[in-house]
């Protein structure tokens, strides 16, 4: 599996300023050879083009949906009204309430459209990359094997770890 073959996996953010935070899916996609693509769309601002990326998702091959947003953050929820793809949620740190509205926003889909949502921020981004192989990994081998590796090598990490 390459990086530049056809997308398995979209991270989509509400906003540029989201960048910081969701590289970290992107970075974990990569590391695990995942064909991914990320881009900006908001539910808000381009609700149009967010509706169409979503509803054309699972004909353009892509098999998960990753959305960050934050403050009133509606991306994923939206998404997911659109698609049966799964979409897992990524609250952002807000500055105002340090991410508890994106989380909340996120998190509180009620029943028949689910949003799986992660933990706020850079935490949350590198988590959603690792459940999205991880749900990619049921049916790819190579992926379950790496996934395996990458637990066993965190976990030597900590092993070896030396306090001064
Ligand atoms: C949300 O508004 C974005 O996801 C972002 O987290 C937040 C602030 O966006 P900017 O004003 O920085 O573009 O839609």
């Amino acid at each position: 599996m390459s990086d530049d073959s056809k997308p398995l996996v979209a991270v989509i953010m509400g906003s540029k300023s989201d960048w910081d935070a969701m590289r970290a899916a992107s970075d974990t996609l990569k590391e695990f050879g995942v064909p991914h693509e990320s881009r900006v769309l908001s539910a808000h601002r381009t609700p149009e083009l967010a509706a169409e990326f979503s509803a054309g998702a699972e004909a353009r091959g892509l098999e998960v949906i990753i959305a960050g947003a934050g403050g009133a953050a509606h991306l994923a929820g939206v998404t997911a009204a659109y698609t049966t793809l799964p979409v897992l949620g990524v609250p952002m740190e807000s500055q105002a309430l340090k991410g508890m509205d994106s989380l909340l926003s996120t998190v509180q889909m009620p029943a028949g459209v689910p949003v799986g949502t992660l933990a706020i921020g850079k935490a949350g981004a590198k988590n959603a990359a690792l459940l999205a192989v991880a749900i990619l990994a049921n049916s790819r081998p190579d992926l379950r094997k790496k996934l395996h590796r990458f637990r066993a090598e965190q976990k030597q990490k900590i092993v070896n770890e030396t306090l001064a």
